[in-house]
């Protein structure tokens, strides 16, 4: 069990840590380690990936640090939970100044890594982590999702082969007070974060705002959509429309 406390957690700036979970002489029950960060008086866009390192799960909480002491104890209140657990687990959070930690649980012993990073306020989300996996596109696929400050993006992972050329838009849905941007990344260096030269395109927006469209993406690859929050709460309708060329 460790407790890691990463102190401020400065604008573009990401915490990578390795670690195990493991219980001293193994047994059963459940392992746990803790992340502390803090942020300042400026809204963070927050974003945490955990990548376990065997084919056993993880689960990942975000926690208000109620009393500020860097430890996770009976006061502390969950923020968001990332789910029930998974080799990749994702938070992106919205967050006011104050203090956090997220916390990582398995039921058997497993290496992990863990990665913190904080982007601009209602920017693109700074992490390249497989959120959702569509497989290599081959035939057009329609997804929805709904996006808000306890999940400000959603990343698509899909596979292109040299034979396609994928159209995608992003309509935004309901009463279309919130507001999406897009763009499609390749984490060329498999470090989980998407650097300054791993953003392929960017979606253009329609003059309201409320689609979202990138036209004739080409190359064999590997390529994560990035669906971000610029403004509120929204539902999306995301389609991908494969052409074969
Ligand atoms: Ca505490
Ligand atoms: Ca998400
Ligand atoms: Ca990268
Ligand atoms: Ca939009």
């Amino acid at each position: 069990m460790a407790n890691v406390n990463l102190g401020f957690l400065g604008f573009g700036t990401t915490q990578s840590r390795n670690g195990t979970l493991q219980r001293p002489g193994g047994g059963l029950g459940i392992r746990t380690d803790t992340y502390a960060f803090e942020t300042g008086s400026i809204t963070a866009n927050v974003a945490i990936t955990s990548r376990s390192f065997s084919s056993e799960k993880i689960a990942l909480v975000l926690f208000n640090d109620n009393n500020a002491d860097g430890i996770l104890n009976t006061g502390d209140t969950v923020r968001v939970n990332a789910g029930s657990g998974g080799t990749v687990q994702t938070i992106n959070s919205t967050l006011s100044k104050g203090h956090y930690i997220a916390r990582l649980t398995s039921v058997f012993d497993t290496g992990y890594n863990v990665q913190l990073a904080r982007g601009t306020s209602n920017g693109a989300n700074p992490l390249a982590a497989p959120e959702i996996s569509l497989g290599t596109i081959s035939q057009d696929l329609q997804k929805r999702g709904r996006i808000s400050d306890n999940n400000n993006a959603d990343n698509f992972a899909f596979t292109l082969d040299g034979t396609s050329s994928l159209n995608v838009n992003v309509r935004e849905l309901g009463n279309k007070k919130g507001n999406v941007n897009i763009r499609v990344v390749q984490d060329l260096d498999s470090d989980g974060v998407v650097d300054s030269n791993e953003v392929v395109v960017r979606g253009v927006s329609s003059r309201n705002g409320n689609l979202d469209t990138i036209t004739g993406l080409q190359g064999a690859g590997d390529y994560i959509l990035q669906v971000c929050q610029s403004k509120g709460n929204t539902r999306f309708a995301a389609s991908f429309d494969h052409v074969a060329v």
